[in-house]
């Protein structure tokens, strides 16, 4: 286990407003922005596309499953990508921290990892950069492209890097136990994975599989023994918290041991 490192995931659901095209929601942004700067470790970020790649996807119909796209949606999804690295990149400078905005292409091909190019970043952020990428389309091969979540760009780089937490920030608390309830589920097991996943079929989706997509990558890192928080990353303390080892209110998935 890489000693320290902390990986992020900033939902689309918390950096954008979700129903509103091309709309990032800059309070939120920079109040977690504001939150990481209390946290004195490694930090890598990577984001989702809420109401910008999301947006467009839908547009030119693109999925996760690798295809011959129109290629001008390739254009037009990544650029949103780019538009939106940018306001978060723009928003931890503000604040005073050291943001490296960088393409999934840069540390992938298609869905497979560059584990050199990703080691480096884990380097860079011991130097106190803070790597910030995201979900993305991507050239797979030949003329074909598929999107890569930001949600499979973090079990990607987990089993390369292991970090010591990896939280998942969503605009809900955490997994609950039924959508009646909403009584939240402090602690799940790899074992429990079945259950938790009917349950988010039944929730909203969208070009990568929403809540449902989040939790099966959460369980797959969970299976490679690493513990997995879901949080509200609309309460950025509980970033804070997670990453400090001190979470009060959110969900663990306990990695299995080996
Ligand atoms: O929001 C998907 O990333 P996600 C990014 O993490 C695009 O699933 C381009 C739709």
């Amino acid at each position: 286990m890489l000693h320290k490192l902390t990986l992020i995931k900033l939902g689309g659901s918390v950096v954008t407003f979700k129903e509103k095209p091309l709309t990032a929601n800059i309070d939120a942004i920079d109040g977690i922005s504001r939150a990481l700067t209390q946290l004195g470790v490694p930090v890598i970020i990577v984001h989702g596309g809420g109401s910008f790649g999301h947006y467009w996807s839908v547009k030119y119909d693109m999925h996760t499953k690798s295809a011959n796209y129109d290629v001008h949606g390739v254009s037009v999804v990544h650029e949103s990508m780019i538009a939106l690295n940018q306001i978060i990149v723009n928003s931890l400078i503000r604040v005073g921290l050291n943001p490296y905005g960088m393409t999934p292409s840069a540390l992938t091909t298609g869905p497979k990892p560059i584990v050199a190019k990703i080691k480096r970043i884990y380097a860079m952020a011991q130097s106190k950069v803070i790597p910030v990428t995201f979900g993305d389309i991507v050239h797979v091969g030949g003329t074909k492209y598929s999107i890569l979540s930001g949600d499979a760009l973090m079990t990607i780089l987990a089993r390369v890097l292991r970090p010591l937490r990896i939280i998942f920030a969503t605009n809900v608390d955490g997994i609950y136990k039924d959508s009646v309830s909403r009584e939240l589920i402090n602690k799940m097991q790899v074992a429990d994975k079945r259950k938790s996943i009917e349950f988010f079929k039944a929730s909203g989706t969208d070009a990568t599989g929403g809540m449902q997509r989040k939790v099966t990558e959460a369980f797959k890192i969970a299976s490679h023994g690493m513990d997995v928080m879901l949080i509200n990353g609309l309460v950025p303390e509980r970033i804070i918290e997670a990453a400090e080892g001190t979470l009060k209110v959110g969900t663990v998935v306990k990695g299995r041991k080996s």
